[in-house]
């Protein structure tokens, strides 16, 4: 692996960019991921490589949420699993929610290499996609765990690939996902979308929680219904295009 000095201007995205190339040798991230990261990246760029306004606000209207469920799932694929495996973990403690593996380009031996090292790096229970199946998709993301997506009325879907976001909605269950690129179909779909690298949201998002668990449910509903993520895509839209 590349080292990395700290003087390096770019240290922290070229270290990020080690963590997907270790997935892939791990097994645990598809050799996609490396495609995806990349798309990420150039839409972190024209962010400034910053949490904006538009990022914080949705990340407390994600805690409020998730505070608010009865039954939160975190649905984990390979890139996450090896962007913030540690942070995963605990927003799933946090929460508390169950961790779900769930993957677009289908590998067995993919999904048990994730659990397995979500396992060893202290996560209690992974749910492993079952038989149940999701409505309106055709792909590999539609089977999940009848106790985990499932039967779940939050769904936190990062770094998603659309059609299940899509899906998801329409089985009436609430859908929130990190995504860099806020013209993404899962970025419109979504009913939250924290438009910011997962690697600074996380940390983020877990603090906000925190924070908010001191609230009333009055004032959690509050926040949630006071967010409007049409606005804050058009938001971030605007930030980019001005871009100098
Ligand atoms: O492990 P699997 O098989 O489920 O595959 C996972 C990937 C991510 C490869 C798969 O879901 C995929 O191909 O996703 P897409 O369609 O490329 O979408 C990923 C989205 O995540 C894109 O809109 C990227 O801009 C965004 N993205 C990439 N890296 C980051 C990111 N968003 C936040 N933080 C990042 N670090």
């Amino acid at each position: 692996m590349t080292n990395i000095p700290n003087s390096h201007p770019r240290a922290v995205s070229l270290r990020t960019r080690n963590k997907i190339v270790e997935g892939v040798e791990k097994g645990i991230t598809s050799i996609h991921g490396l495609i995806a990261h990349g798309r990420g990246e150039a839409f972190d760029y024209l962010i400034k490589e910053k949490t904006q306004s538009f990022a914080k606000k949705a990340i407390k209207a994600t805690a409020a949420l998730l505070l608010l469920s009865g039954n939160p799932v975190i649905s984990v694929n390979g890139s996450t699993a090896a962007l913030v495996p540690d942070e995963a973990i605990k927003l799933s403690k946090t929460i508390p929610a169950k961790l779900e593996i769930n993957i677009f380009h289908a590998s067995k031996q993919r999904e048990d290499n994730i659990k397995k090292f979500l396992l060893k790096k202290g996560a209690k229970e992974v749910l492993m996609p079952g038989s149940a199946k999701l409505k309106y998709i055709d792909h590999n993301r539609r089977f999940c765990n009848k106790n985990g997506i499932y039967k779940a009325d939050v769904v936190f879907v990062p770094l998603e690939d659309g059609d299940r976001c899509e899906a998801l909605i329409k089985m009436g269950k609430k859908v929130v996902t990190i995504d860099l690129n806020p013209m993404s179909r899962t970025a419109k779909k979504a009913n939250i979308t924290i438009v910011d690298n997962i690697i600074r949201a996380m940390p983020l998002l877990i603090k906000e929680i925190i924070s908010l668990k001191k609230k009333s449910k009055e004032q959690l509903e509050k926040i949630v219904k006071d967010y409007n993520n049409k606005k804050i895509l058009s938001e971030a839209i605007k930030l980019i295009r001005k871009f100098k």
